[in-house]
């Protein structure tokens, strides 16, 4: 049972969202209301509506494509008798079930543990009520949350600081490759944007790609060379962006999210063929600005160009149209991101790293084909 209040092509995406969760969508409610009731997020009509389908459809599970506070999910889930998730808990469960590297599975337990730290703080405050005796300050209730909660953070605190070591790896790793002088090129966009599909296409890679949302979650690495020539670059795949990407995965992710960070060029890649795409466009663009990656240089890389009537590959300068399945385009983009990273004399330069390298070009890298 789905709730929420879609524009065009939310309630598909929703749809996939809960198939990739591993639910199956048997209906959904439509809802409207600008201002969110403060028991249950949705007014009393809407409720009984929600409870009536729930019955119905025999559902065990409510999906509000909402963020809802502890008190409201829990009250929403005492009144459906099913299982309550709300957006971000839908989010972290497909995370939980698609990571697979080190620290993939890493970056969503610290994202669960905070998200259920702050069900624990607020969800529970009506424990804190069970008072002990006389000048006791707290009773069992009190004392189980207290429990829970330093448990809780104890935890956060040991996945942070084994997070912390691998952000000292990476940006090790990164020096290394700015004294190599090797420009690193990162391939961001919206989820199911295609970007896999390029990574394989550009580098001979051979990495999962499919027709749902959050296929990849770990970010890899790999050698492509544009022109039959000896300049070469890396490109990073990365994990997608989506609409309203709750605040507890972005900075989870944020080891991940570096590797866009510290490129000398972003391709946003974009499903050209999605109805909604001018606003998933500005949806990047906000997450590309909140993790830092603003000022890093971009070309808008419209992708899927085969299923749009009419649609031919190239395109003004700052974008390109491509499809990664047919390779139209292809040649285009190569010349685009050659002449962004090179100058004309040959070396990299017009696009320095932020953090100037130390030693001349020159120098192989020997990173490749691994995982960041
Ligand atoms: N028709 C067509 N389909 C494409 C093209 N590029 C990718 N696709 C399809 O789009 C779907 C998503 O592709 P992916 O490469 O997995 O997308 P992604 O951006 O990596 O998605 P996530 O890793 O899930 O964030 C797959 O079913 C691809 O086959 C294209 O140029 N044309
Ligand atoms: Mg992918």
């Amino acid at each position: 049972m789905l709730v929420g209040g879609w524009r065009a092509g939310g309630r598909e995406e929703m749809h996939g969202l809960v198939r990739a969760a591993g639910l199956w969508p048997v209906a959904a409610v439509e809802h409207r209301r600008r201002v969110p009731e403060a028991r249950h997020f949705v007014g009393q009509g809407k409720l009984q509506e929600i409870h009536a389908r729930v019955l119905e459809t025999g559902s065990a599970w409510a999906v509000f494509d909402y963020a809802l506070s502890p008190v409201q999910e829990r009250n929403l889930a005492q009144r459906l008798r099913c299982t309550v998730l709300d957006r971000t808990a839908l989010i972290l469960r497909i995370f939980a079930l698609r990571a697979r590297s080190y620290e993939g599975k890493l970056q969503v337990e610290l994202a669960r543990l905070r998200y259920l730290s702050t069900r624990l703080v607020r969800g529970w405050t009506h424990l804190e009520r069970q008072r002990g005796g006389i000048n006791l300050r707290g009773g069992p209730g009190e004392a189980q949350l207290e429990l829970d909660r330093r448990l809780l953070n104890k935890r956060i605190r040991v996945l942070q600081a084994r997070l912390d070591k691998v952000r000292v790896r990476y940006s090790e790793q990164r020096r290394a490759r700015q004294r190599n002088r090797t420009p690193i090129v990162a391939l961001v966009g919206y989820t199911n944007a295609g970007k896999t599909a390029l990574f394989n296409r550009l580098t001979g890679a051979a990495k999962a790609v499919a027709d749902k949302p959050f296929v990849t979650l770990d970010a890899s690495m790999r050698r492509y060379t544009p022109a039959n020539d000896d300049r070469f670059l890396l490109l990073t795949d990365t994990v997608g962006f989506l609409d309203r990407l709750p605040h507890e995965l972005v900075a989870a992710f944020s080891a991940t999210l570096d590797e866009a960070r510290y490129a000398n060029l972003l391709l946003h890649v974009v499903d050209r063929a999605d109805p909604d795409y001018h606003a998933r466009i500005c949806q990047v663009e906000q997450v590309i600005s909140e993790i830092g990656a603003g000022q890093v240089p971009c070309i808008r890389v419209y992708n899927k160009i085969d299923r749009v009537a009419g649609a031919v590959p190239g395109g003004m300068p700052g974008q390109v149209h491509i499809s990664a399945t047919t390779g139209a385009g292809l040649p285009a983009l190569a010349e685009r991101v050659l002449s962004q990273l090179w100058n004309p004399r040959g070396d990299w330069g017009t696009m320095a790293p932020r953090s100037a390298p130390v030693v001349p070009a020159g120098g192989e890298c020997n990173e490749l084909e691994r995982n960041i």
